[in-house]
């Protein structure tokens, strides 16, 4: 079975105007240093977004809360909370500065989901996947620091980028879920699916929510993304729904066979790590 079929199904689903996405602006001025301040001076926060699950589930109103996204938020002294989105792009390629970052939100998310007792979605730049090693140790050192299960903690990877050496990248990826740990697709079907489902070892994917909210809305774009869920399975591949956020979406993504769901329907990111549901 060819994996780029997933890519080109899911770009059907959709229109590629659905899929230019707009960048958010950046907070204008930020340099390195505001950014190593506010690491030192504790502004860099970890937010959560409950996880819920839909497979097992009897209904549509039940989602129970299984794990939590851990997200970035920076607590600026002027503009209040703001996204990665809008402060961290223009460093994406300050490896030093990008792995302090996520190491500390490693460290914090993972003592929040040991204390919390459920699962954990940490985000990771491509290019820290070619630092081989380093990856390797932070995410250990962070392991060995809670009570936190390995197979309880997820690494996404986002596909908009791709890392250096693919090569390279698929070894990190072995060894990390030697470690027990779990990697998977983000923003899956935004950007280079087929690479990452071609070359790296994953166990599963996110959904980008786009293609979630064009399966609610017509018939043609849900057997698109339907047949990308169960092929998504025959790979052996757990799918995450991202971005629902009504009633309608979250009865089609379990309709289809998504075994996960976030959004705003569910719960928008907090300050505080949720507990686990019913
Ligand atoms: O790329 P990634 O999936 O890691 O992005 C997560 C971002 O998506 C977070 O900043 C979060 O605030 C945002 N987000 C979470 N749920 C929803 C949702 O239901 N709708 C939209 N538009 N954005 C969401
Ligand atoms: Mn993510």
């Amino acid at each position: 079975m060819e994996s780029h079929d997933l890519a080109t199904l899911l770009h059907g689903s959709v229109s590629p105007s659905a899929l230019a996405r707009v960048p958010a602006g950046m907070v204008s001025g930020v340099t390195a240093d505001d950014l190593w301040a506010a690491l030192a001076e504790g502004d860099l926060e970890v937010h959560y977004q409950p996880i819920v699950r839909l497979i097992g589930t009897s209904g549509d109103e039940e989602h129970p809360v299984i794990g939590a996204e851990a997200l970035l938020r920076w607590r600026h002294p002027v503009l209040g909370l703001v996204g990665p989105e809008e402060f961290l792009i223009a460093f994406e390629n300050d490896a030093e500065l990008i792995r302090a970052i996520e190491v500390h939100v490693l460290l914090v998310a993972t003592q929040a989901a040991a204390h919390a007792g459920i699962e954990v979605a940490v985000n990771l730049s491509p290019i820290r996947f070619d630092e081989g090693d380093e990856l390797i140790l932070s995410v250990s050192r962070a392991l060995d620091g809670t009570s936190l299960h390995p197979p309880d903690l997820t690494l996404e990877i986002t596909e908009r980028e791709l890392p250096r050496d693919m090569a390279s990248a698929a070894k990190a990826v072995e060894q990390l879920q030697l470690l027990g740990v779990q990697v998977v697709s983000d923003d899956f079907g935004t950007g280079y699916s087929s690479v990452y489902v071609e070359n790296l070892a994953l166990d599963g994917i996110k959904l980008d929510g786009v293609f979630v909210r064009a399966a609610a809305e017509s018939q043609q774009s849900r057997e698109a993304v339907e047949e990308v869920v169960d092929r998504a399975h025959k790979l052996a591949l757990t799918v995450v729904a991202e971005g629902v956020e009504s009633r309608r979406q979250s009865v089609v993504a379990r309709a289809i066979g998504c075994d996960y769901a976030q959004g705003y329907f569910y719960g928008r990111p907090g300050p505080s790590i949720p507990a686990r549901g019913a």
